[in-house]
């Protein structure tokens, strides 16, 4: 819309230098971040979500293998997150993992706010050397997870490979989104794990992003997301 603006004003020979006007690259619609602060007796979870800053992301979660894999998910997702988490890793990962899901999803769901102007569905296949994953996302407020990744191995490292698809399933529930993550071909279970994440930031991308030919409407039929 911006660009469009600027191209009408030259066309119609104003002054020139109203073409300056800069262009906030976001539809003129209002910031999409969110800041979510979540604290239980197992974690706390500090957490900042901009779709629409590509600068790089600050995360440390006290789990590193989830430190690698959520710089991937905003680095291909063109999305910029800081979040400092901590947890009862004394007893296993998983309340950490589920909980970061949750403060994911929450963040989402505040940054898209009422939905208007969004793409809404968004799919990303990514390789990684013998590895093939697919995401396929619909912000849609129906909150579903098709989940079909076989692991031949249960860890990699100390990580509970276990683990991503609760963390998925959290994300989908509190994001409202309906999210199928199929393994298309892998062996390697790093390779798997990273496909899927930067998968799932390139569909979310593509979901995300404000589609000018709907100038702002809700991508529904329905009237309601
Ligand atoms: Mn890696």
């Amino acid at each position: 819309m911006g660009e469009r603006y600027v191209r009408n004003v030259q066309a119609r020979g104003s002054n020139p230098l109203i073409s300056t006007i800069t262009v906030d690259g976001n539809h003129g619609m209002a910031a999409r971040t969110a800041n979510i602060e979540r604290k239980t007796r197992e974690t706390e979870i500090f957490l900042s979500l901009d779709l629409d800053s590509a600068d790089s992301s600050t995360i440390d979660t006290g789990i590193p293998f989830i430190d690698h894999m959520l710089n991937l998910m905003a680095a291909h997702g063109f999305m910029q997150l800081v979040l400092k988490g901590c947890g009862d890793t004394e007893i296993d990962d998983h309340h950490t993992v589920e909980d970061l899901g949750i403060c994911l999803g929450l963040a989402l769901k505040q940054a898209l706010g009422k939905k208007e102007g969004i793409s809404r569905y968004g799919e990303a296949t990514v390789p990684m050397d013998e590895t093939l994953a697919r995401v396929v996302l619909d912000i849609s407020n129906r909150p579903f997870l098709v989940y079909r990744v076989d692991f031949k191995k249960n860890t990699t490292g100390s990580f509970d490979l276990g683990l991503i698809k609760e963390f998925f399933r959290a994300l989908a529930f509190n994001a409202g989104i309906t999210l199928h993550i199929d393994l298309l071909s892998g062996e390697e279970p790093h390779h798997i794990a990273e496909a899927i994440f930067k998968a799932f930031g390139k569909a979310l991308d593509r979901a995300t992003r404000l589609e000018s030919r709907i100038k702002g409407k809700l991508p529904s039929t329905k009237g309601l997301l």
